[in-house]
């Protein structure tokens, strides 16, 4: 086992490596920057390092820093935790050639999830449904570019490969759009991305965001953790996280979750990952594969009983799986609320000290966050500053328990988005369960 961890993050989830580490025995080492140490996990590691200024491009997104850092304090891992250099197989490439272990996948498997049109190409091969689509790269082949869209049926949607997380994409309702879509979409690509690909999918109208989480070891055996529901979203940024997902019979979720776990086998899949779906009219297509831990696994944690932080932490020091697809039972329903920095209104964050921080608690309650009195939000990064936790028996005790628990929380010196969360708690089409990707933003009047 490790006998050290390198914590290349920052906030809560950094917080939430070094719990799973003390819980496992092993040393951390807690990478940040100048803005952050006064941060919670900064000060309980066994050691700190600096590794740069405040902007995440000179801290958390230096590389040589972090492996320097990792090479001074003797670390034998690092744990990239999710955003910044996560999904980086360059990182993982560099980390693992520097002599420390990667907690991920191997950075090939990164770079082939990386690039959304490998990564389509290999769940096909796997036979997990993917969205009706070119089944690959656009070609400069007008005539045969209009003619697939007219067999697939508008509108259609056009994709950059190298983006993902809603970043380069643009829908095409009719015909006498799509040519200079495409062209659109393929020079903002280059831009953004280094690589003009485009891909071509049917555009599903109204569907939900469904997500499977998996575990793999390195010896070949892959299980699924069943399935969150993250359609409350706006601009592509969750809000709320449930599961399991309302309305998922226990077939589909048998018959999703082994796909995965079968395609994890197939490409050799390593440590925690997350399989994305759209779903509609009972259907699922596979859209993305996220090869981190995600902000939203502890509802996931909270249904199964498993650690999945302490699980990608023992994957990498290569441990079999301790669980068999047998052991994993689903017990009740949780939900996750995001917790911001940010206006309930206006959703300018709202960066400050907290002059005063009051944690729910009671049956069910989870909270994961970083927050404490006198703490100072710096505004350099991300307005999470933490997330609230809801168990119950079944999904309504979930949303009593979600709704006390947002009227307990006193976070005083900084705006929040607690009101909007009680807003949604409240809401009789949230309550009902089910609701698509664009419910919130409707609600709120944004679209
Ligand atoms: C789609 C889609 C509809 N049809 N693909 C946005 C984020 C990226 N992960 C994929 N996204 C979408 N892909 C097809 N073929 C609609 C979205 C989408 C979306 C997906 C998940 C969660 C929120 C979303 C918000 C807007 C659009």
């Amino acid at each position: 086992m490790f006998e050290k961890i390198l914590i290349a993050n920052r906030g809560e989830i950094a917080l939430r490596i070094l719990r799973a580490c003390r819980e496992l025995g092993i040393k951390t080492v807690a990478a940040h920057s100048e803005a952050d140490r006064e941060l919670k996990h900064v000060f309980l590691a066994d050691e700190s390092v600096c590794i740069g200024p405040p902007p995440s491009t000179d801290s958390y997104l230096h590389v040589p820093a972090i492996i320097s850092a990792a090479e001074i304090t003797d670390a034998m891992a690092i744990h990239p935790g999710y955003g910044f250099l996560s999904e980086n197989a360059d990182f993982a490439e560099r980390v693992e050639s520097s002599g420390f272990k990667f907690i991920g996948p191997r950075p090939e498997t990164i770079r082939l999830m990386g690039d959304k049109v490998s990564a389509i190409k290999s769940m096909q091969t796997a036979g997990v449904p993917c969205v009706p689509g070119s089944n690959g790269p656009l070609t400069n082949n007008k005539r045969q570019t209009l003619e697939l869209a007219r067999k697939i049926g508008y509108p259609v949607i056009i994709k950059a490969s190298g983006g993902g997380g809603g970043r380069g994409m643009r829908v095409v309702h009719a015909e006498a759009a799509l040519l200079s879509a495409i062209s659109l979409t393929q020079t903002e690509a280059q831009n953004a991305f280094g690589n003009n690909m485009v891909y071509m999918e049917k555009y599903l109208e109204n569907p939900r965001h469904i997500e499977f989480q998996v575990l793999a070891d390195e010896h070949g055996s892959a299980i699924y953790l069943g399935e969150r529901d993250c359609s409350m979203q706006r601009r592509h940024q969750k809000v709320v996280e449930e599961a399991p997902a309302p309305g998922i019979s226990q077939t589909q979720r048998t018959r999703l979750g082994e796909l995965c776990a079968e395609a994890c086998r197939t490409i050799g899949y390593r440590g925690a990952g997350t399989f994305e779906f759209l779903y509609e009219n009972g259907e699922f297509y596979f859209i993305e594969m996220n090869t981190r831990v995600q902000v939203e696994h502890p509802i996931t944690e909270m249904i199964t009983g498993v650690d999945i932080v302490k699980e990608q932490i023992l994957i990498a020091a290569g441990e079999p799986l301790r669980y068999k697809q047998a052991d994993i039972t689903l017990q009740g329903h949780a939900i996750e609320c995001r917790i911001n920095a940010e206006d309930s209104k206006t959703f300018m964050p709202n960066p400050g000290r907290i002059k005063q921080f009051h944690m729910p608690g009671g049956p069910g309650i989870r909270v994961d966050s970083h927050l404490y009195n006198g703490y100072l939000v710096p505004p350099y990064y991300d307005s999470m500053i933490g997330k609230l936790i809801a168990h119950g028996e079944n999904r309504s005790v979930a949303i009593a328990r979600m709704a006390n628990a947002l009227r307990e929380t006193i976070i005083e010196g900084i705006k929040t988005n607690i009101p909007l969360h009680q807003n949604i708690m409240a809401d009789a089409n949230f309550q009902a369960g089910g609701a698509n990707i664009h419910y919130l933003e409707q609600k709120l009047g944004l679209k």
